[in-house]
């Protein structure tokens, strides 16, 4: 017998397909509806940025210190000794990069303020130039239509306040993050309508003070007791922060944390393992969300805590429970499958496998339902109606071809399947509002220097060049269509 089919026969078949395919034939080939693919009217799409990731220019306009200026000058602690002098040259280059965000249509931009070009010595006096970069960015991007959203922590904290008072191990440091706040309101909030306070605590904290898969600044070891007390203080500044910007920032000023999520997936989305997974959220976010949205922690934060939980007063538990206008999180992979258990706390966390898939960055697992367990749980277990994507997005090898383009498949798979199960969740209710992609551009991804790349740009750090790779134009005609493609 021949065979089925041959070369020609595909050749042939393939040459009697219409060549523009009938909405009919676009439903068989995806098994949905155009519409049911659609994201809501008016969805926020975005990118995301941070200061010390992009800026550089770490010495101008009266810069102050960060911790990171100090840590990624120290031998041995950056991949390759990198550091954040020059970064993306963002400082000098914000408005061409403006144009590379108008080019993707995206209507939202999100990016922080570096607190040391505000207070350089933490407190104390204002540098009277401190805001004038922002004040140029926010006005070019309101000229180009895309609405400014600011972060006031991404990790970059005044190295003299580290010096002073041994920074977020001292309630002071909550003190001085409520005054820049409240500075910031009250200069910006004319054109910034929605600021977030601190960027995932989850993360320096537990990094930078403890331990983790990356260490980031300050890189101190400190023991359970030290820790809980740093996170108190870092939930306490996040309170504060809140305050000061009701207090100070003009009226419709909205405010709220972007938080690493611990995200609680249920393995099987049983009835019984979908409530695991609801209780498994409430729990394993005992540090931080859990205490920002209800104003106390959890029992069994407590009681794992022990001897080692943190000091605090009532007075404190209502400043970190102040109420939120929204709640960001940054969705990167599942921290935990959940399966529902008789045993007290009622779920249980399952090991992960050794041969469990990630990205090129060795954390970033692939778990693309994270993307709708995340936000389905903060609104279900704490009635959040307004929640935004403040960062999803992974690293790539992103070598270029000869003809100079990266085609970076690797990135177009992991955001097809994530924004998937994101429109999953917007049909289903959830009241997700917008999504920033991390990154931009590619830029100093920590301790991992600049040998990670998580941009839809590719920045040749040794010219500054910027080029789109294959997912800028995957995310610019989602954008376009309001809709998975
Ligand atoms: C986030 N982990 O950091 C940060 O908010 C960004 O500044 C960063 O560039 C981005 O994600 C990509 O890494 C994380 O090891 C760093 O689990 C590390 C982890 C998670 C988030």
């Amino acid at each position: 017998m021949p065979p089925i089919f041959t070369r020609r026969h595909f050749a042939k078949t393939a040459a009697t397909l219409p060549l523009a395919l009938s909405p009919a034939a676009t439903v068989a080939q995806t098994g949905a509806e155009p519409d049911q693919r659609r994201f809501p009217e008016g969805f926020v799409w975005g990118t995301a940025t941070s200061a010390y990731q992009i800026e550089g220019a770490v010495t101008e306009g009266g810069r102050g210190r960060s911790i990171w200026d100090t840590y990624s000058h120290t031998p041995g602690k950056i991949r390759g000794n990198h550091h954040g002098d020059r970064a993306s040259d963002h400082f000098h280059r914000y408005k061409d990069d403006v144009q590379l965000m108008k080019a993707l249509g995206v209507r939202a931009y999100r990016f922080s303020i570096a607190w040391p070009r505000v207070f350089p010595e933490g407190g104390g006096a204002a540098n009277p130039k401190g805001l004038d970069f922002y004040n140029r960015l926010i006005d070019e991007l309101l000229a180009n239509g895309i609405e400014p959203f600011a972060t006031l922590y991404h990790w970059d904290l005044p190295q003299a306040l580290q010096d002073r008072v041994g920074g977020w191990q001292s309630r002071e440091t909550s003190q001085a993050f409520g005054d820049y706040a409240g500075h910031v309101a009250k200069h910006l909030t004319d054109r910034v309508k929605r600021i977030f306070t601190i960027n995932e605590s989850a993360t320096f904290i537990d990094f930078g003070y403890g331990s983790g898969p990356v260490e980031l600044a300050p890189g101190l070891k400190l023991s359970q007791a030290e820790l809980n007390q740093v996170r108190h203080h870092v939930l306490l500044g996040h309170g504060l922060a809140v305050q000061a910007i009701r207090a100070q920032g003009r009226a419709g000023t909205r405010v709220g944390p972007a938080e690493n999520i611990v995200t609680c997936v249920p393995a099987i989305e049983t009835p019984a393992n979908i409530r695991a997974s609801e209780i498994a959220t409430r729990e394993m976010n005992g540090g931080y969300l859990t205490a920002m949205l209800e104003g106390s922690y959890t029992d069994g934060f407590l009681t794992y805590a022990g001897s080692n939980a943190p000091k605090f007063t009532a007075e404190d538990m209502t400043i970190i429970s102040s109420k939120l206008d929204f709640v960001g999180i940054n969705v990167y992979m599942p921290q935990h499958y959940v399966v529902a258990s008789g045993a007290k706390a009622g779920f249980d966390l399952l090991p992960f496998p050794t041969s469990f898939p990630h990205m090129e960055s060795d954390w970033l697992r692939i778990g693309p339902e994270a993307m709708y367990w995340a936000p389905r749980n903060l609104a279900k277990v704490w009635n959040v109606d307004t929640i935004y994507i403040t960062e999803n997005g992974t690293s790539g090898a992103d070598t270029p071809t000869a003809d100079g383009r990266v085609y970076d498949l690797d990135r177009i798979m992991y955001l097809r399947n994530y924004l998937t199960q994101l429109q999953r969740a917007t049909a289903d209710g959830v009241p997700v509002k917008g999504y920033f992609l991390w990154s931009l551009m590619d830029n100093f991804e920590w301790s991992d220097g600049y040998d990670k790349r998580f941009g839809l740009y590719r920045v040749d750090f040794e010219t500054q060049r910027r080029t789109p790779k294959l997912s800028a134009d995957f995310y610019r005609d989602l954008i376009a269509a309001n809709a998975l493609i």
